[in-house]
């Protein structure tokens, strides 16, 4: 954030008269995700950019800095609890290791749909949770979304846990989502987003599983042969701020941010809205097997035993009262 230089630079000039001028001072966040400008989260980064500007008159600028080139998102995490990052459009894969209480999100066969997320998310326990990730030198300022996720691999369609057996499958750095596919029987290699791609196309794994949006965003058709629509968790993400930026910040300014991100949050669902619709026949059309007809259940019965990552900490009432949610 510049802005520490121009009040200054300000104030110095204003000395000894009311800072009036403070709220015309040009202001300007930077605002990271690992994703390409052109996918569900650029359009929600875009989204962000235009009504700040908007509602603040100007008087605030953010800028872009998509695909990963901040680093990958538990980089970007940490880099907004030290300042050197003011926003970040994050999955929650990473959070968890930050904010151990949103793990409760990430488990498997959680979510029934995506009405069932967002009423989860747009509600008291998604409410709940941003002030969770407040406690941890965090300011969570919306949830937005990343999609149901679905394994890819290069070595053979998926259609059964035994097909799992053995292969190389990058996740994220999470804890559930790793105990899970070693439940399910793969081999489970946690890596940073940014580091997939060449990962993939140089065999260091044999497979990932992400979202349709994250696909198509990164092009995964021309180093993934296989995609088996498991939707074996739902992969929230969520708009962060730093504690730094934020604490800086007027009521007013803030109620500018929410209304950003409102906004950002809204775009980044209609694109993801948009490429489920398009889904399978965009995979095909790009060269990739579709396997469809996925029987979930053996999967979720061997998944589930990664809950305890969370229950045993946390216990059973935050996963009851989500799957009561309507
Ligand atoms: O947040 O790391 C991942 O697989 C995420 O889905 C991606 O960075 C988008």
């Amino acid at each position: 954030m510049k802005r520490t230089i121009i009040g200054l630079a300000a104030a110095t000039a204003l000395a000894g008269t009311a800072l009036t001028g403070a709220a015309q001072a040009q202001n300007s966040v930077t605002f990271g995700h690992t994703l390409s400008s052109q996918s569900h989260y650029g359009v929600g980064a875009q989204a962000f950019i235009e009504t700040l500007a908007e509602v603040s008159g100007g008087a605030w600028t953010a800028t872009e800095a998509p695909a990963g080139q901040l680093g990958g998102e538990r980089d970007m995490i940490e880099g907004l609890q030290i300042g050197s990052l003011d926003l970040l459009l994050t999955s929650t894969g990473p959070l968890g290791n930050f904010v151990p209480e949103v793990y409760a999100l990430d488990l498997p066969f959680l979510f029934r749909d995506y009405d069932h997320a967002r009423t989860t998310l747009d509600g008291e326990i998604g409410q709940e949770l941003l002030e969770s990730i407040g406690a941890h030198n965090l300011v969570g300022l919306a949830w937005s979304e990343n999609g149901f996720r679905h394994v890819t691999n290069s070595v053979r369609p998926v259609t059964s846990p035994d097909d799992l057996d053995g292969l190389k499958l990058r996740t994220m750095e999470n804890r559930v989502h790793m105990a899970a596919f070693a439940e399910m029987g793969a081999a489970p290699t946690p890596m940073a987003f940014p580091e997939l791609f060449s990962a993939l196309q140089q065999g260091v794994v044999d497979g990932q599983e992400n979202p349709i949006t994250v696909i198509k965003a990164s092009n995964f058709w021309e180093v993934q042969d296989y995609v088996s629509l498991t939707g074996h968790v739902y992969s929230p993400a969520v708009l962060l701020v730093s504690p730094l930026v934020w604490d800086g910040l007027s009521d007013e300014e803030q109620g500018w941010f929410r209304e950003a991100a409102a906004a950002s949050v809204a775009a980044t669902r209609a694109e993801v809205n948009r490429l489920e619709e398009a889904g399978v026949a965009l995979l095909r059309e790009n060269g990739m097997e579709v396997i469809t007809d996925i029987d979930k259940a053996p999967f979720r019965a061997l998944a589930e035993a990664a809950y305890s990552v969370y229950t045993d900490q946390y216990g059973t009432e935050m996963v009851e009262r989500i799957i009561a949610v309507e």
